[in-house]
């Protein structure tokens, strides 16, 4: 019986690398590959970065054993928009999905799709953010939506149903059992595991409340920037100590309902979800914590401090679930003898504020944000514990997937494969890298803005209610506390910069024309009226 099913299997896998695609160079035995993400985990929250804030080991093992980016970035700082880039390889302004509220049009050609074209089998489980069946999936089990910590709906293969427990395990649930088995074990697969966690509002697995408890988190020296030459960032609504609910994003729900705050209702409904045994384990945790801050009237700088701390202790603990789903994963390949051809990325849809220049969220082109982990592990192709400092995005990880797999990279895909700097084959490598960002007039108040970064210096443009530039030395200045744009000492390299930033917006397609398509069609949206655009 076992004979047949393997003849027939390798019978199969010959058809496929025979008839079904035009797009096959050659067949060596293709990698499987585990494209890991979650969702807002900035880099600072990763041992292997250095920040010792916390401690990601199985994370961390990823780079130990493989490669570690400390310039990898993303196109455009927000979730849909970020998640269309990695499956199209292409920036937004070409994928069509440039904020979180434009419909993704899942029939375009996508990373998936030319890896099951080229014999993979393919399963995308957790969060996707993109509405809709996703498309170029032999399984998927996605999120609705931004999705909910506790007790989460999960759409099966286009079909609602509901989870019991807490989200980033019921994801690694998911994942496993369709490694073990529901996939075509005949084939090599292309697993897209995407957690939800640690997105706001930041909820700890039960097992993990308290966890941070003892750690006094220092508030970074740039906590309360003034934003001095920064036109945009001083519109901001993202600030820790001025932004951040104490209900909502901090777990001050009193029973009382004495804490009256703007988003108390929210933070109410994400409660109910809880079963009575998992609010029983919460509210031995939380009611002490409640109590204790409302006798404490806390307000200025302690305020600050006590926000900073509840907001990093409840992050921080979200990210140690994400971590152990690492583990489990690293795990199962090891035992089932397959970690050795198996390609593995970590990564975030985007890097995050952990209290920079006083926020939390993202969406800016500062560093802390547009910046995102990489970490990447293949035994079979590369050698471990190194680290990878050129200048990666993105939307290189489609053709990176597809060249791995000896696959044809179609010509419209913009990223660029990472092997070469996988395997130190590397000559000319970019020395650039473009960024847009549109979703303004909108939340936490971002201004829209493109811009342009080098090895060393950023220049950025905001537009729409400003015409602002800003250009930094991140050599010198690497917090980006010092706008340098109009000062002469730096003429000529704002110069260039403009001509680099010109250069990658003709080398990648974009235009005024395709910003003011996407504005009107933003503002439609939004029910709003235009404003000065000018680019
Ligand atoms: C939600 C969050 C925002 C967050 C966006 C986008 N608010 O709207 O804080 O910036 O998602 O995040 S919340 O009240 O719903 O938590 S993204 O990662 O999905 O792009
Ligand atoms: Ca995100």
């Amino acid at each position: 019986m076992l004979k047949i099913n393997t003849f027939k299997a390798s019978m199969l896998f010959a058809s496929v690398a025979l008839f079904s695609c035009g797009t096959k160079k050659k067949t060596p035995k293709q990698p499987n590959i585990i494209f890991i993400m979650s969702d807002d985990h900035g880099y600072q929250a990763i041992s292997a970065y250095g920040h010792h804030l916390n401690h990601t080991p199985n994370i961390d093992r990823i780079a130990n054993e493989g490669v570690l980016f400390t310039h990898g970035y993303v196109n455009n700082s927000i979730c849909a928009p970020s998640r269309a880039a990695m499956l199209t390889g292409k920036h937004s302004f070409k994928n069509g999905k440039v904020d979180n509220f434009q419909r993704y049009d899942w029939s375009q050609d996508n990373v998936a799709k030319e890896l099951r074209k080229g014999g993979y089998t393919t399963a995308l489980i957790g969060k996707i953010h993109l509405k809709g069946l996703p498309q170029g999936f032999d399984y998927s089990n996605v999120l609705p939506g931004q999705g909910q910590y506790y007790n989460p709906e999960f759409i099966e293969n286009g079909k609602q149903k509901k989870y019991h427990g807490y989200c980033t395990q019921v994801t690694t649930d998911i994942t496993l059992d369709w490694l073990n088995n529901r996939r075509d074990k005949t084939k090599p697969f292309f697993l897209m595991y995407h957690q939800k966690a640690p997105h706001r509002t930041w909820m700890p697995d039960l097992k993990y409340l308290g966890k941070f408890d003892d750690v006094d988190f220092k508030l970074p020296a740039n906590f309360f920037d003034t934003y001095e030459g920064k036109t945009a960032a001083k519109h901001h609504e993202m600030g820790v100590l001025k932004h951040m609910d104490v209900v909502y994003d901090l777990k001050m729900l009193d029973k009382e309902g004495d804490i009256k705050t703007k988003y108390r209702g929210y933070a109410q409904s994400m409660y109910n979800r809880m079963d009575p045994e998992q609010r029983k384990k919460w509210d031995a945790y939380y009611d002490p914590i409640i109590k204790a801050f409302k006798a404490s009237k806390l307000t200025g700088e302690d305020l600050a401090k006590w926000k900073y701390n509840r907001y990093m202790r409840d992050y921080l603990s979200t990210v140690q679930s994400v971590d152990d789903g690492v583990g489990e994963v690293l795990e199962y390949l090891e035992r089932e003898g397959l970690a050795e051809n198996t390609i593995v990325v970590y990564t975030s849809d985007q890097g995050f504020y952990l209290g920079e220049h006083g926020w939390f969220d993202k969406r800016f082109m500062y560093e802390e944000s547009f910046r995102t982990p990489i970490l990447i592990r293949y035994p079979k192709g590369f050698k471990g514990a190194k680290i990878e400092d050129h200048l990666v995005q993105n939307i290189d990880f489609a053709p990176t997937f597809l060249d791995y797999a000896g696959l044809e990279i179609p010509k419209d895909m913009q990223g660029e494969s990472l092997k070469s700097l996988l395997d130190g084959s590397a000559k000319n490598w970019r020395d650039a890298l473009y960024y847009t960002y549109y979703e303004y007039p909108g939340e936490h108040s971002v201004e829209r803005h493109c811009g342009v970064r080098t090895d060393r210096y950023k220049l950025i443009h905001f537009y729409y209610d400003s015409d602002t530039w800003e250009l930094y030395d991140l050599k010198e200045d690497p917090s980006e506390m010092k706008n340098l744009y109009g000062l002469p000492d730096y003429k000529e390299i704002q110069k260039a910069m403009h001509v680099k930033l010109d250069s990658l917006r003709a080398k990648y397609g974009d235009s005024e024309q395709i910003e003011n398509e996407n504005l009107d069609r933003y503002l439609k949206k939004k029910g709003l009226k235009r404003k000065v655009i000018k680019k």
